[in-house]
């Protein structure tokens, strides 16, 4: 008796595994991303994006960086009390809870490029995205500038 109720938990246990392999599989979806400019030689830029998490469990972006930028952060956008917006450095990372879609976009949460060297006639740029879960992810960003 006891041992026919242990191979019935153990193949429980195997099918649980199972769909808990396939769940692991479960990727975030970056989606609409773009290095925005104010004009052509500017040297920082903002990073926008759509970041999907169709997975169960919360994702967190901790990193992003470029090979053409000095310095990435990740930032948010803050207005005090007399109307001054300032961005504030992002330490702690961005949670993109389980089943959520999480934008960076103007006057909110962005990637900042600081420290910019683009090559002339540049109309792309490889970002590469940290996620705790997903790991390092890279992927190509269109640039647009605000001004020619
Ligand atoms: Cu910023």
């Amino acid at each position: 008796m006891i041992t026919a109720a242990r191979q019935t938990s153990l193949v429980t246990c195997l099918g649980i595994s199972i769909i808990t392999g396939s769940a692991t599989a479960c990727e975030i979806v970056l989606t609409e991303p773009v290095l925005q400019l104010a004009y052509p030689a500017a040297k920082s830029a903002a990073f926008y994006l759509q970041i999907d998490n169709p997975c169960p469990g919360e994702e967190r972006l901790i990193a992003i960086d470029s090979t053409l930028a000095m310095m990435s952060e990740l930032h948010e956008t803050r207005e005090n009390d007399q109307g001054v917006v300032s961005m504030i450095p992002i330490k702690s990372g961005l949670e993109i809870p389980p089943e959520s879609t999480m934008r960076l976009e103007p006057g909110g949460r962005h990637g900042m490029l600081m420290g910019l060297n683009l090559p002339a006639g540049t109309d792309t740029i490889d970002i590469e995205l940290t996620f705790e879960t997903s790991g390092p992810m890279t992927l190509n960003a269109p640039i647009r500038f605000l001004r020619k």
